[in-house]
């Protein structure tokens, strides 16, 4: 199946083909001649990743899905949450919103935090949603080279390493972007029985 994937970051290109497998082609929004950032300007993660998903729908007419996903901390009342790829300042610097998270919490004892992915499908011209959750904390320093974003900060409960310690299939296996990525996977089967 061939399918639009409305993103600009190819780290999470990357995961989610590795997820899919060779069943599905997908191409990315430069290579159907959209070279434009997509705007996401939502206060919802739910909010952005239907924005991302139409705004490619409209301008194609394909079948396209998008992933919104935020860092979820207690301590700071949900945030970076939506303002993810934004928490430090405008553009995507990783390394400036990890550091600017582990100042916001210094001395804070509760470090448990959650990543939320929603993915918005427009099949066929409806829309459909699905998410992937992982609960978790905030490392003391940031930890491992893999991954991108927040990942050498995020240990998942049940885990010693932070999410950048991990292999790319170890990081699929238990992620909040794996476990979207398989329920849209198993809808996109049931439905093509
Ligand atoms: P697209 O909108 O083009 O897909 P993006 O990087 O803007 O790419 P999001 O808005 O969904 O993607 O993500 C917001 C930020 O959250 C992202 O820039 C990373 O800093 C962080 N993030 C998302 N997924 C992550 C993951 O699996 N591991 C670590 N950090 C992640």
């Amino acid at each position: 199946m061939k399918i639009i994937f409305a993103t600009n970051n190819t780290h999470k290109l990357n995961e989610v083909q590795a997820i899919l497998g060779p069943e599905f082609e997908l191409a990315t929004p430069r290579m159907v001649g959209i070279t434009e950032e997509i705007p996401e300007e939502q206060e919802t993660i739910e909010g952005n990743a239907s924005q991302k998903a139409h705004y490619i729908h409209e301008r194609t007419g394909n079948n396209c899905f998008a992933d919104d996903t935020g860092l979820e901390v207690e301590a700071l009342g949900g945030a970076p949450g939506v303002h993810s790829a934004r928490y430090a300042s405008d553009g995507h610097d990783f390394e400036a919103n990890n550091q600017l998270l582990l100042r916001n919490l210094d001395g804070v004892g509760n470090r448990c935090a959650r990543f939320r992915t929603v993915i918005s499908l427009i099949l066929d011209g409806k829309e459909h949603l699905f998410e992937g959750i992982v609960e978790g904390h905030i490392a003391q320093c940031p930890s491992g080279n893999e991954g991108f974003g927040y990942d050498p900060l995020f240990i998942p409960e049940g885990s010693t390493k932070t999410y950048a310690e991990m292999s790319a299939e170890e990081k699929n296996a238990l992620s909040h972007r794996g476990r979207a990525v398989r329920k849209l996977v198993e809808f996109l089967h049931n439905r093509s029985k």
